[in-house]
């Protein structure tokens, strides 16, 4: 089949055009984080700022930080993450909960392992990071927060598929992208398979958490990938194929997203990212004299890293 084929959008594959694995880095206060969008060779995926795969255990955890102009998007795979913000919002991310929240125009907060009460000691999750446009970087900090038996879950043919965002087979989800994302949990049993429709000109990827799949046409060229790998998409094609070549008996567990780019100049300084270097100066000057939305950064310290005695 001709490449021009290929890219015109019309119930054609999805390419897989890069595929990397997610080493092991250490992030924050003694946690572990296996980073594939944003680490140095592949900085973004616009809108995705970044994806990381992380592995904390008590005492370890990401204490008081900021962020500014983007959202971060925390599902938890096992254990669970206590929350505090310098707003005074506070909450646990139980295991196969999700935490939405849009950090918008500054947020100060830690992010830390909560007392183990279900006797869990490693607490994995999966934090993205997804870019805001221009006009919603400064919009007022907010948080969508959805527990595991409220996430939209749904079953067919062997395939069960947790919608955390966008939808699937008529099954919405109840959170609200300001940035359009589409964000699939997909287990697929041996031998099963998918088509799954994606926007054509969305940029997207798969990320694996749970045995062996294959991805790509089966006809002309596929990647076959296990965990800790991240797969993106080529542009064109309008659907993602993929099916389980697992050993018999071993489930494919895998992560879909995709989302609209934003098509805007992106200037990030750690935890915070912005269209100019300019507005980036001017946020390190907010962050450090507590202004324009960091205001109550200036005498607060969360509870969990006042228990360490951090800070
Ligand atoms: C951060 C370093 C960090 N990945 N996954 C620098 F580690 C962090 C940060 C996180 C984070 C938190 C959770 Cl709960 C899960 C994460 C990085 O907090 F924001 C900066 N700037
Ligand atoms: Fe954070």
């Amino acid at each position: 089949m001709p490449i021009s084929e290929l890219s015109s959008g019309n119930n054609t594959k999805k390419l897989v055009v890069k595929k990397l694995f997610a080493r092991q880095q250490h992030e924050g206060f003694g946690a572990v984080v296996r980073r594939s969008i944003g680490r140095f060779e592949f900085r973004y995926l616009d809108p995705f700022l970044v994806l990381d795969e992380f592995s904390v255990s008590a005492p370890a955890g990401f204490p008081d930080h900021p962020h500014r102009g983007f959202e971060t998007v925390t599902y938890m795979l096992e254990g669970e993450i206590l929350h505090e913000d310098c707003e005074g919002h506070k909450g646990v991310i139980r295991e196969g909960g999700l935490q939405w929240m849009t950090a918008g125009k500054g947020i100060v907060h830690s992010e830390m392992p909560c007392s183990n009460s279900n006797g869990v000691t490693h607490n994995k999750g999966l934090q993205l990071w997804i870019n805001l446009s221009s006009k919603h970087k400064l919009v007022e900090p907010s948080y969508q927060e959805i527990e595991s038996k409220d996430i939209a879950e749904t079953e067919k043919d062997g395939v069960r598929v947790r919608v955390i965002a966008g939808e699937w087979n008529g099954v919405k989800s109840k959170i609200c992208t300001r940035t359009p994302t589409m964000y699939l949990d997909f287990t697929l049993s041996p031998g099963s398979r998918i088509s799954q429709p994606i926007p054509v000109h969305w940029n997207a990827f798969v990320y694996v958490l749970q045995g062996h799949g294959h991805f790509g046409d089966s006809k002309i060229q596929h990647s076959a990938a296990s965990a800790h790998h991240l797969l993106v998409l080529g542009l064109g094609g309008d659907c993602l194929e993929a099916w389980n070549g697992s050993d018999p008996g071993m489930p494919l567990r895998f992560i879909l997203v995709a989302g609209e780019p934003i098509g805007e100049p992106m200037v990030q300084f750690g935890p915070f990212v912005m269209n100019t270097q300019e507005e980036i100066d001017r946020t390190i000057d907010d962050f450090e004299n507590f202004r324009n939305g960091f205001e109550n950064a200036r005498h607060w310290k969360s509870q969990a890293a006042s228990a360490l005695g951090l800070f």
